[in-house]
């Protein structure tokens, strides 16, 4: 006998969109869950949703054989943009198994090796720009990593400058895109009736879609018309030939993974750098640990690719990062069949949509204990991430449809970390700040503030 699913009291009609948090829908989430527990069901225009909250229950739903990713409301508005780009693409779509084939061994940790040089090149221009600001200009980290990432992806995937360094306040893509994001997250709230009311909000959102494509049809056009031989990943997408289908990818989906690295490859690892940042300031002893390790191990010469490999506390540092702030907070799911989960409790029917609150599973105190809610980089070293339940910690998504850029991300906030704690001490610009996060499509600390003082400490 299975328990029928909590739920929340609904408003008439509207059922539970009204009561979720427009700026921050993640808290109202996190928030049902410590009321009703490890499961809930809300209905959100018109459709029942489930949420699942805790490690076990991730665990069982993380079996490719029986769930499979869904696109939820949010990614399909995502799609007006990118389509069937990776990230958005239905696992049905031919597209997503052939560029999947092809792109797979583009963004393997050997490949993005190559692609230290070019990362290096784009943290030099962070940490010029932070040196020369000095210590009294207060930065904005969540900005200036954004500007990096995305600078980063254009580099290392399509050998393209755009020059964020050079400009004031945010890149015109990196607003427009922000913006698309932000849209498309409000319209999947909005009843189907609402949508035609919201004429200025509809144009501007076109608008930046338009400003998107036209970006990348730009940098398609420019390397067609001028080829290189160089081994990035957008010469891969043109030439590259899926040997299961003998297919190459047309020129649309090419644009549309373009777009999808753009914002998939930026947003979430400028939130990791940021909450690493928040985090080591807020816990003195880590940073101290951190600073020591990358000062015996590096020192003040170059970094190397294969330092990256000798920094264990910087490995911690980053996991107990992504496990207390993962940019991805929710990523969604379904069962190909009706099922059961929970030990025989709860009864799925197929095709519900699961929403796996993964902000929530990293603090599960069942697999996480007591501390959950402390940062201690020390639960992560020594063996003991390896040990801990399958799925506790997963910051990059499950299975086939698990993030492509891992290795990447990993890399270049490897290096960038090293950098900074190499050249500088960081305080807060504001002591007393305590995390508040801002939610688009991903979340970071929001209104966080620091000042970096070049250290004087060495040479
Ligand atoms: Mn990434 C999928 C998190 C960096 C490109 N990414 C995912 C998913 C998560 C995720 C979670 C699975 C989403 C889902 O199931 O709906 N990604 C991250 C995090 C970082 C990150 C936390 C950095 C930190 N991602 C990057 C970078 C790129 C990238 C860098 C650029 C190449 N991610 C993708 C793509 C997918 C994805 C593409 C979709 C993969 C697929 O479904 O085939």
């Amino acid at each position: 006998m299975s328990t029928p699913i909590p739920t929340p009291p609904a408003v008439p009609f509207l059922g539970h969109a009204v009561s979720i948090d427009r700026e921050l829908p993640l808290q109202s989430f996190c928030l049902l869950s410590k009321q009703y527990g490890e499961i809930y069901q809300l209905n959100l225009v018109g459709t029942k949703v489930v949420y699942i909250s805790t490690q076990e229950l991730l665990h069982e739903v993380c079996d490719d054989k029986r769930f499979r990713k869904t696109i939820n409301p949010n990614l399909a508005e995502v799609r007006n943009g990118v389509a069937d780009g990776l990230f958005t693409a239905h696992i049905e779509e031919p597209n997503w198994h052939i560029a999947h084939r092809i792109l797979m061994p583009a963004f393997s940790t050997m490949n993005v090796r190559s692609m230290f040089d070019d990362m290096v090149d784009v943290i030099s221009q962070l940490v010029l720009k932070w040196e020369r600001f000095g210590p009294g200009r207060k930065i904005d980290p969540a900005q200036d990593f954004t500007a990096l990432t995305l600078e980063a992806i254009s580099l290392c995937a399509m050998s393209y400058r755009m020059n964020t360094f050079y400009m004031e306040g945010l890149h015109p893509f990196a607003e427009a895109m922000s913006d698309f994001l932000k849209e498309s997250g409000a319209r999947a709230l909005r009843p189907s009736f609402a949508k035609p009311f919201m004429r200025a909000a509809n144009t501007r959102y076109e608008e930046d879609i338009k400003r998107l494509s036209k970006y990348v049809d730009d940098i398609l056009e420019d390397r067609k018309a001028n080829p290189t031989d160089k081994k990035d990943v957008l010469n891969l997408m043109l030439t590259g030939v899926d040997k299961e289908t003998g297919q190459k990818l047309s020129d649309d989906n090419i644009k549309h993974n373009l777009l999808t690295f753009l914002i998939a490859g930026h947003e979430t690892t400028s939130g990791m750098l940021t909450f690493v940042m928040y985090y080591l300031l807020k816990n003195p002893e880590a940073m101290r640990k951190l600073r020591e390790e990358v000062d015996t191990r590096v020192g003040d010469r170059p970094i190397t690719i294969d330092d990256v490999h000798k920094l264990p506390y910087l490995i911690a540092v980053m996991r107990e990062s992504l496990r207390l702030g993962p940019p991805a907070t929710i990523r969604t799911t379904s069962p190909y069949e009706d099922t059961i989960i929970g030990g025989g409790k709860y009864a799925l029917e197929k095709g519900v949509r699961v929403m796996c609150n993964i902000y929530m599973v990293h603090r599960d105190t069942k697999v996480w204990d007591e501390d959950a809610e402390e940062f201690r980089p020390e639960r992560m070293l020594d063996g003991k991430f390896e040990a801990m339940p399958p799925e506790s910690w997963q910051p990059f998504g499950f299975g086939m449809r698990g993030c492509i850029g891992r290795p990447f991300a990993w890399q270049e906030a490897q290096i960038t970390l090293v950098y900074l704690m190499q050249r500088f001490t960081f305080v807060m610009d504001d002591p007393s700040y305590n995390l508040h996060l801002k939610q688009t499509l991903t979340i970071k600390p929001h209104e966080f503030y620091i000042h970096a003082i070049p250290r004087t400490d060495k040479k």
